[in-house]
């Protein structure tokens, strides 16, 4: 499958990739930036000097002197920007860029060691303690980070040197893991290993990569006291990563086998990368046990756990999850990474089963969370994003260190920015889904494609002005005399829409949020007219936080309030959300947006006492409301923001009798 981008909104986005974050990370993983690295959290362990990621890997090829410096998974984020540079190749090759990536290959293949084993801090510091303690190593995460960006830079360039390298550290993870008598029969404790073999799996068909992460998977909680065994048995008993042995076994997922997890339970990153492989894995082997899985989790996650910006992780504790209905707007973490992932995860289970809600999740988490990791210039960006943000709070307040209200221009933890770069430059991935002979289309945005089937190849060219406008046209043509199937997501905010085929209104039933079109394509056009109009959303009232709130969405985009628009003291405006909006796009302001208006009241604070009797309530005034869209906030310094705004209702007089 290929798919171009020629989409105006998107393709901003990549030259912002190509031109802002590749460079400026670069230079950040050089030390060479002038910048200041903010810890993500009040936590005095997190290494925030420098970055020296290129560095270790110089120290570990014997190329420089000195110690390894940053978190144990700091080569990871040199591998996400491998790959973000590989995407970045496959829609744009650039001589300068390729060499540079090519550089970064020979030098990582110069930090590998004779056996495959590729991990700077245990070549550099301790290696004694090799896959010794994988509860905190991150050693066969950052492996699964270089698999996924070497399978990528082949695709992009046909290098064959980084996916040589990645068998040799897969087949030294084989040697070394595994049910036989001197294998380890255990699991790192960051699922990521998982994802990378099933990349390479899918690109080699080497099977034992399949089945080393089927092993992976499957060991996982199996024996959930083989964290405690390692570290018991380790000679040397300093933590490789201060505090993460005071959280609990669900933190890792281990705390059931997984077959028996039904719940999203711990770390959310680790969850939805876990999901993701096992989605992956699922369809791979035909193995329905592992799809029911994830079927569970995901209805979880979906149905209970998520923030309507597709965020997820509730807690800064652990980074984890907690229980249902628990969303607080103001303390949760909902990190990048995590969205990021559960895209990654959606999409795996689109593979697996055609609904329509794998791509609206998909949409929801990658226009709303994702994007508003990164400011618009594309050189700060959010590890934390808050639904509800009071500068002041996060300055004071000890429990909210981790809620910023600007972007930091880098992280101690430097995780999402990478991971957001390689998300971004790999879309064209995630716009089309292939299965035998038919082409579901996932999201929408203008590019052209050419799909490969057994039974000729088809093209499609998508126009459209989404994100803005709700008209999508398909123009499909095939080779081959057999017919061919096309299905188009019906996003499940639309709440009609109609369906042209070659400029005649059909009527298409959609099946699990899906049309179908079976047909010889000769030159046909689709076009899908969706009614994108403001809508005003209230979260399930077991969701404390929310309660008599209300959020307002437009097509993919969710809004809010910020300060700057709005004046201070958010919490004071109450929207009346009966009283109609206006939208408009200003091409001038942040980069170009859809703005909404609304109409509502802001409640006047009395003045002196701390609390006053119910009959004494100050005043309110009638005033405006001014939404943007979330991805946009904190692009004009620092201020107030909130999603959930509180809902002016009508007041019943309610005759409550002597
Ligand atoms: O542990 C590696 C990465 O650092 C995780 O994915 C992030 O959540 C951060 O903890
Ligand atoms: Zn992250």
């Amino acid at each position: 499958m290929a798919t171009k981008i020629t989409d105006a909104f998107w393709r901003r986005y990549q030259s912002i990739v190509k031109n802002e974050m590749l460079p400026y990370q670069w230079k950040v993983l050089n030390d060479e930036a002038d910048i200041c690295i903010e810890r993500e959290r009040d936590d005095s362990s997190i290494p925030n000097e420098k970055s020296h990621a290129i560095e270790n890997f110089k120290i570990a090829a014997g190329q420089s002197a000195g110690n390894h410096y940053g978190w144990v998974f700091q080569d990871s984020d040199v591998y996400k920007w491998l790959e973000a540079a590989a995407y970045t190749l496959e829609n744009d090759m650039d001589q300068e860029l390729k060499e540079l990536a090519d550089k970064v290959v020979d030098l990582i293949g110069s930090a590998q060691e004779e056996d495959g084993y590729l991990g700077t801090y245990f070549t550099i510091e301790a290696p004694e303690r090799k896959f010794k303690r994988l509860s905190e190593s991150h050693e066969l995460y950052c492996a699964g980070h270089f698999l996924e960006a070497a399978v990528a830079y082949y695709g992009a360039t046909g290098n064959e040197k980084a996916v040589g390298m990645a068998c040799k550290l897969a087949d030294c993870i084989d040697r070394h893991f595994g049910k036989e008598e001197g294998k380890i029969r255990g699991y790192d404790g960051h699922e990521e290993i998982e994802i990378g073999l099933m990349r390479l799996f899918h690109l080699t068909g080497e099977e034992r990569y399949l089945n080393l992460s089927r092993f992976f998977l499957y060991e996982r909680g199996a024996d959930n006291a083989f964290f405690e065994k390692q570290k018991a048995e380790d000679p040397n008993q300093t933590p490789l990563i201060q505090g993460l042995d005071k959280f609990p076994l669900s933190y890792y997922q281990v705390h059931k086998p997984i077959l028996e997890q039904d719940t999203a339970e711990g770390h959310a990153v680790r969850l939805v990368y876990m999901c993701t492989a096992m989605a992956d894995a699922a369809e791979a082997s035909g193995d329905e046990k592992l799809l029911n899985v994830c079927r569970k989790i995901w209805r979880n996650i979906v149905d209970r756990r998520m923030y309507i910006t597709g965020g997820i992780g509730s807690t800064v504790i652990g980074e984890s999850f907690t229980f249902d209905y628990n969303l607080p707007n103001d303390t949760m973490y909902c990190e990048t990474c995590a969205s990021v992932g559960l895209i990654f995860f959606a999409y795996q289970m689109l593979r697996n089963e055609i609904r329509g809600e794998y791509g609206d999740v998909m949409e929801r988490a990658l226009y709303n969370t994702a994007l508003a990791g990164m400011a618009l210039d594309g050189k700060h960006f959010f590890y934390v994003n808050p639904l509800e943000v009071n500068p002041e709070s996060s300055r004071r307040d000890p429990g909210k260190s981790h809620v910023k209200a600007v972007r930091p221009e880098w992280l101690g933890c430097a995780c999402c920015p990478p991971n957001l770069a390689r998300l971004l430059a790999s879309l064209n991935h995630y716009v089309y889904l292939k299965k035998e002979t038919t082409v579901y289309s996932v999201l929408f945005m203008n590019c052209e494609s050419e799909f490969e089937t057994e039974k000729g190849s088809l093209f499609v060219r998508q126009e459209t002005e989404y994100p803005y406008k709700g008209t999508v046209r398909f123009l499909l043509r095939q080779n081959g005399d057999e017919e061919l199937g096309f299905a188009v997501r019906i996003p499940g905010w639309a709440n009609r829409y109609t369906v042209e085929w070659n400029g005649q209104i059909v009527d298409v039933k959609s099946k699990d949020g899906y049309i179908y079109f079976r047909k010889r394509f000769t030159d046909d056009t689709i076009t899908l007219q969706f009614d994108m109009e403001i809508e005003v959303w209230e979260a399930n009232p077991l969701v404390r936080a929310d309660i008599g709130k209300a959020a307002v969405s437009r097509g993919p985009f969710v809004y809010c309030a910020e300060g700057i628009d709005n004046g201070e003291n958010l919490h004071l405006l109450k929207l009346d959300a009966q009283a109609g909006f206006r939208y408009s796009y200003d091409a001038q302001l942040l980069g170009g947006v859809g703005i909404i208006k609304a109409f509502g009241y802001r409640q006047v604070p009395k003045p002196g006492a701390l609390y006053h009797k119910m009959n004494d309530l100050g005043g309110e005034t009638e005033t405006e409301i001014t939404l943007i869209p979330y991805y946009a906030w904190a692009n004009r310094g620092v201020n107030e923001m909130r999603v959930w705004m509180r809902r002016k209702d009508s007041a019943k007089p309610f005759d409550i009798p002597n």
